[in-house]
């Protein structure tokens, strides 16, 4: 049990066959190799294989007595007649069926067709046998990852080793991994991934690796999935030898349509482009005047012909803010761009909005971008790669964050309208929209580092398909498919996970202050101090009376006023804040009273005790499932939680260590600084070690670390 199968094991259901009468053969209607279909036909096999123990056979055509009958309506109404019970299906959705003597898996398309097969598979799987027959349509059109790989096989934030895509500055020889991703990505039902990292290099445009991406787009082809890539918006400058980038210069165009056609010619159902311009240094539009919308169409057009679609983000923003200016914001960056813009982006231009103002923070109110723009489809970015949330070292279960947004009700209008219905479109009445998710794979055999930094990605996939589903319904079934049937299993897992999101934001940045991580590079461990005097605007503005950003429109960066107005007066007033924004939007004394009655100091000092306590308990209900789960995932698992055990320890005292200084307000429980039972490693002495001072100094006790 190494990982690499994640959910897709497809182990022995004990009794299986005693609960249901298998079909005697499995019909791919019309399949052709390297078609979807083709490819359900054989998953279906693999997968009954697996569960049952029998081996079926696969047929292209005819029926058997009984048989598991897998296409789209179109090869099924060929074959047996037209059928009422398909007639609601959407593009990707399928319908299945387990009443009768044959199984029916029909999808609008090839692909919905394959998610139906999953679905079948997973039932079956989790041991649920029942007959009974549905139709599932997803809720947006574009469900797609982001991959932030380098050429050179590294990857930006990426925590589950080197890349799968490319190798030494080409597009992987061996693509065999690729494969096999894509077919986790389909049984998500995951339609598209964009393989290359965010802050893009131009080389990814050579001959070579256009073929290299033909090959890459051919594996991943038979599950459906269509490959896009990120753009470096200088190429025809730094790439194409041109005088320059502008998006308005005719040659610039012509090249951009030149090097698309190239790429479609090799990879025709490519699903477009991903674009990160004039930010964090990235070259874009700006640089020559022009607007961000005059960026983007440019590569809409280009893709246009081919069916592409451009995802432009709105993560666009200076990274040398200047702090002695109390007006400067960088959450308010992303509106201020994009909001005279709306209306302005060609139709297949999808502008993709990271969850928050600011950058996958533990805790971040709703982008103000998401009810700003009416006429422009818009996607959610969302991070399965926990950057700021531990980096697959603790286990954080991300579906409740990711809730908590889509759940969210901007009011726009003053109508219902939450994040989940803009960005599929519904609302505003888009044509495009969905979501994109960070994920960053590598080779590692548990994909992301971490066995259980596994349900992220399979309820990030669950949620983009449907984001009214459940966090806990989702878990239990990832368990059972990863874990098997074990209720104490189930529940042990469920209950860390559950608890995980609240602890980590309680030891390592409570009250809407945001993770309080290092901000300059790693945005691992603990450094509260990085978090002011630097350009990125990811400010606490905290001095030793005070904390806390002033977000409000009276008093403060206007921040809270870029809400629709029912939102936006809950924001500017501390009373109709919820304790957990406080910080993001208010600056206040650390005396002042939450609406628990504590006040915020206290409350900081509380909550990273308890924080770390309950990161505590994870090794302990750990521990209860020895024996229960297979030995090479327990002690793997094990060596993290431990890890997150001490690592939380450290969160904890880093923070109450620092603010205990600043404020120099006393811990009412006497706990910050008194740890009277802890033996400092630097007390300790070992042959071959020695200790040496630390910067900066609330990463180790007493100042210091030995090495
Ligand atoms: C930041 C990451 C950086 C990314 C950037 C982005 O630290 O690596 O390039 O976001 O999303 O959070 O473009």
């Amino acid at each position: 049990e190494d990982g690499s199968q994640a959910w897709l094991r497809y182990a022995p259901v004990p009794n299986a066959n005693r609960y249901h009468s298998l079909p005697l053969s499995i019909v791919a209607l019309n399949s052709t190799k390297s078609s979807p279909v083709y490819t359900a036909g054989q998953e279906l096999q693999k997968g009954i294989k697996g569960i049952f123990q029998e081996q079926l056979n696969v047929n292209s055509a005819g029926k058997g007595s009984s048989s598991i009958i897998v296409g789209t309506i179109d090869a099924y109404s060929k074959a047996y007649g037209d059928c009422d019970e398909f007639k609601e299906l959407e593009d990707d959705g399928f319908y299945l069926s387990t009443e009768g003597r044959d199984v029916k898996i029909i999808g609008k398309n090839e692909r919905g067709a394959l998610y139906g097969a999953f679905e079948y598979l997973s039932r079956l799987a989790q041991g649920n046998f029942a007959s009974d027959s549905y139709l599932a349509n997803p809720h947006a059109p574009i469900r797609w990852t982001n991959e932030w790989d380098n050429m050179d096989g590294s990857i930006e934030r990426g925590y589950g080793g080197p890349s799968i895509f490319f190798q030494n500055g080409y597009v992987a020889d061996n693509v065999t991994r690729a494969a096999e991703y894509a077919r986790l990505l389909a049984s998500i039902r995951i339609n598209g991934i964009i393989i290359n990292n965010v802050n893009a290099n131009v080389t990814l445009l050579s001959a070579r690796n256009i073929e290299g991406l033909g090959r890459l787009a051919d594996v991943m082809r038979p599950y459906g999935v269509q490959l896009g890539i990120s753009l470096n918006f200088s190429s025809p400058q730094s790439f194409g030898g041109l005088s320059s980038y502008d998006p308005l210069d005719p040659s610039v165009d012509a090249w951009w349509t030149n090097t698309t056609n190239t790429i479609y010619k090799r990879v025709p159902d490519m699903a477009g482009y991903l674009v990160k311009a004039n930010s964090e240094g990235q070259p874009g539009p700006l640089t020559y005047n022009r607007t961000l919308a005059d960026g983007a169409n440019m590569f809409a057009r280009a893709v246009k012909p081919h069916g592409g679609v451009i995802m432009f983000r709105a993560f666009v923003y200076d990274n040398h803010i200047n702090e002695s200016n109390w007006k400067n914001d960088r959450a308010n960056a992303a509106v201020e761009f994009f909001k005279d813009l709306d209306g302005k982006f060609d139709e297949n231009v999808v502008v993709q909005i990271k969850y928050g103002p600011i950058d996958f923070q533990v805790r971040e109110p709703a982008s103000p971008l998401f009810s700003t723009l009416r006429n422009t489809s818009t996607s959610i970015e969302l991070q399965v790669t926990p950057e700021y949330l531990g980096q697959n070292c603790h286990l954080v279960y991300l579906a409740p964050l990711w809730k908590e947004i889509l759940d969210f009700d901007t009011r726009a209008d003053n109508k219902s309208s939450k994040v989940s219905n803009i960005i599929s479109g519904q609302r505003f009445k888009r044509p495009l929209g969905g979501s994109a998710g960070v994920v960053n794979v590598g080779t590692n055999t548990t994909w992301l580092g971490s066995h259980l930094a596994m349900s992220n990605l399979y309820a990030y996939g669950a949620l983009a398909w449907d984001p009214s589903a459940d966090s806990v319904d989702i878990l239990r079934e990832w368990i059972r498919l990863t874990f098997g049937f074990d209720e104490k299993v189930s529940d042990t897992i469920i209950e860390m996970s559950m608890k995980s999101w609240p602890a980590y934001e309680n030891y390592s940045g409570n009250l809407g202050i945001q993770t309080l991580t290092d901000i300059i590079y790693t945005h691992f461990g603990p450094n509260p101090a990085s978090q002011d005097g630097n350009g990125w605007g990811q400010w606490t503005r905290a001095d030793k009376f005070s904390i806390g950003m002033d977000r409000t429109v009276k008093n403060g960066t206007g921040n809270a006023g870029q809400y629709s107005p029912e939102v936006a007066q809950r924001y500017e007033n501390i009373e109709t804040t919820p304790d957990n924004l406080l910080l993001w939007f208010h600056h206040v004394n650390y005396t002042q009273k939450l609406k628990s009655g504590k006040s915020v100091i206290q409350h900081f000092y509380d909550a990273h005790y308890e924080g770390a306590a309950t990161a505590q308990t994870f090794v302990s209900l750990w521990e209860s499932l020895k024996g229960k789960v297979d030995e090479e995932r327990y002690n793997h698992i094990m060596f993290r939680q431990v890890f997150q055990a001490g690592h939380s320890l450290v969160w904890r005292d880093s923070i109450n260590q620092f603010y205990h200084n600043l404020s120099e307000i006393p811990d009412e429980a006497k706990r910050v600084g008194n740890h009277p039972y802890r033996i400092e490693a630097e007390k300790m002495s070992l042959d071959g070690y020695k200790t040496y001072a630390v910067n900066p100094f609330h990463t180790a006790s007493g100042y210091t670390a030995i090495v």
